[in-house]
């Protein structure tokens, strides 16, 4: 299949990129490398080296004679999405090209209305790009178990059905997102779901938990392969950070009661999802919405978790810090998502292991010289100050 991946340069999309590249599918990234702006702005950097990505995508075709044409282009600009979707013509557009962090979105305004402007004007860009040059293609879309929240009852995988005064239908699952960024994928699912329906267009929305991890069988070829690995206050997901706390002797930041429970699912993981998604297509017009996680944890069950591989290892006694939250949110709650679809697609998970939290916890060890220890600690705000 012919696979565009946006945000080729992420965290996730690399690895993405190289995994439908490696199984023989013609694979094409999309990406304005703007991660990296935003992180010289803030002042933080991925764990490990990332070469440029021409570089990278130059590796990549040295070690295995399978290229990767690169568009470097923006989105929010309609004209590069155009160029791409008429040049490339995609069967499977993969889209991760979003600002990716919550605590970003909630620094203040500027951020919190870049994060909605590049996230849903760059997506709505894309779908008329789909509608004019790529119609019949289909769109698996990066969403966020964060647009659910918690609330207090069952979440279904994307719809409802409600009763209501003697009627019933079947409706989108009601949302209670977090944060600005989550808002924004909440904007993107509304913006697809209705263009499915009036174009007839077929997307998958993928709302996923919190992602952690660093290798995948193509990254680990070569060191020059690595995918960008945050663990800063910022860019970092909680069971990354808590690993790289733990390898430099910090106690393990803990917000608030650390109740919060989360879906985790590990890269690889992600990967799979993604190749069974676009493997299986939606059916045209249709509007589909899996959850792709693969076990909850509460954040204090990580941190013990992390604290017991660590002591495992030689790392000592690393102690948990219960730090007082810095987003708002419930800190005890009800929780209990669904997640079928993935799993009668075929999905065969990787549990989170003690195996595993030894793997990130040796990687990171030797990479240790490179942490930066002041990005660590937590200093954005939800609440008003
Ligand atoms: N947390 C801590 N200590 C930390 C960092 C986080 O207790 O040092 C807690 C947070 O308060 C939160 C939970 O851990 O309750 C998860 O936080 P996170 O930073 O790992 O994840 P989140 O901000 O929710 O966002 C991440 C990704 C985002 C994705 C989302 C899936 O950055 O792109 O959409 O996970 S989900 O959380 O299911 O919405």
């Amino acid at each position: 299949m012919k696979v565009l991946v946006l945000g080729g340069d992420g965290y996730l999309g690399w690895p993405t990129a190289l995994h439908f590249s490696a199984r023989g599918h013609e694979v094409a990234i999309f990406d304005n490398l703007c991660k990296r702006q935003l992180e010289a702005r803030v002042g933080v950097q991925p764990l490990f080296p990332v070469q440029l990505l021409q570089q990278r995508v130059k590796t990549w075709v040295a070690l295995t004679r399978l290229d990767i044409p690169l568009f470097v282009g923006d989105l929010l600009n309609h004209r590069a999405v155009y160029h791409v979707m008429e040049s490339f013509v995609p069967d499977a557009i993969v889209h991760y090209a979003e600002q990716p962090s919550a605590p970003y979105s909630m620094r203040g305004r500027d951020e919190a209305v870049f994060t909605q402007h590049n996230n849903v004007v760059g997506t709505l860009n894309l779908l008329f790009a789909m509608k004019r040059f790529a119609p019949a293609a289909h769109l698996v879309k990066l969403g966020t178990m964060g647009e659910y929240g918690t609330p207090n009852i069952d979440i279904e995988e994307g719809f409802i059905e409600i009763a209501h005064k003697g009627r019933s239908d079947v409706l989108p699952f009601p949302k209670l997102p977090g944060s600005f960024y989550h808002l924004s994928k909440v904007h993107d699912s509304h913006n697809i779901m209705f263009s499915c329906r009036v174009w007839g267009l077929r997307a998958t929305d993928l709302n996923q938990g919190v992602v952690y991890g660093i290798d995948t069988d193509e990254t680990r070829r070569d060191p020059r392969l690595v995918t960008s690995f945050h663990y800063d206050e910022l860019f970092g997901t909680v069971l990354n950070r808590f690993c790289v706390q733990a390898v430099v002797g910090l106690p393990l930041t803990v917000y608030g009661e650390g109740g919060q429970t989360r879906g985790f699912l590990n890269l690889v993981d992600t990967l799979q999802c993604v190749e069974l998604s676009v493997l299986n297509p939606a059916a045209a017009g249709e509007f589909r919405v899996f959850n792709q996680f693969t076990e909850t944890f509460s954040v204090l069950d990580l941190a013990t978790k992390v604290q017991t591989a660590a002591a495992a290892i030689g790392l000592g006694n690393v102690g948990i810090q219960h730090v007082k939250n810095p987003r708002i949110e419930a800190e005890r709650h009800y929780y209990n998502p669904a997640h079928t679809k993935l799993a009668a697609l075929g999905l065969k998970p990787h549990l989170l292991s003690e195996v595993l939290i030894d793997d990130v916890l040796r990687r990171v060890k030797d990479a240790k010289q490179d942490i930066l220890l002041d990005t660590i600690q937590p200093r954005t705000p939800w609440r008003r100050e």
